[in-house]
């Protein structure tokens, strides 16, 4: 194993509903360090280059609406196997099919409104903490 980096976005679901400290409590408990982090509301454009890989997928237009309708936490994490760690501690992508005591188990409301984002594999998150963050803002 590996210490890794790896991107995670609160999605506005989460945000809106008040739970970033609480989805940060549980990243923190899990072992992942929270290395770099700030709040923003991402425009349309944003988020269809970051989600563009889902282009054609029938969900696209309603997702991207959604990932826009309010301000987003994101940050980057830090830690052994993190971007496996982090996906098991989110949770499937179906908050209904996630494993209990997930992050998407437990905050998740549908599979739009899931509450998390994590990157997918270790060369994918260093291409979305490039669209986010410059070297300087990451503090290990
Ligand atoms: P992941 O977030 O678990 O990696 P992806 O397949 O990469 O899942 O999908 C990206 C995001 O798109 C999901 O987290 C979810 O919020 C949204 N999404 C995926 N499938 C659907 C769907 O069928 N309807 C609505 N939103 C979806
Ligand atoms: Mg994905």
């Amino acid at each position: 194993m590996a210490v890794e980096r790896t991107l995670s976005i609160i999605k506005p679901d989460a945000t809106s509903r008040n739970l970033t400290g609480a989805i940060n409590a549980r990243l923190e408990q899990e072992g992942l360090r929270i290395v770099a982090q700030k709040r923003l509301r991402l425009t349309k454009a944003q988020a269809e280059e970051f989600y563009g890989v889902h282009r054609d997928k029938a969900f696209f237009d309603s997702f991207c609406e959604h990932m826009t309708s309010a301000p987003v936490v994101v940050q980057v994490l830090v830690g052994e196997n993190a971007v496996a760690e982090n996906r098991r501690i989110m949770g499937a992508t179906n908050p209904a099919n996630a494993e209990i005591g997930t992050i998407r188990r437990d905050f998740g409301q549908s599979v739009e409104h899931n509450a998390v984002h994590g990157s997918d594999s270790p060369e994918n998150a260093e291409i979305e903490i490039g669209f986010f963050f410059g070297r300087m803002e990451i503090v290990g």
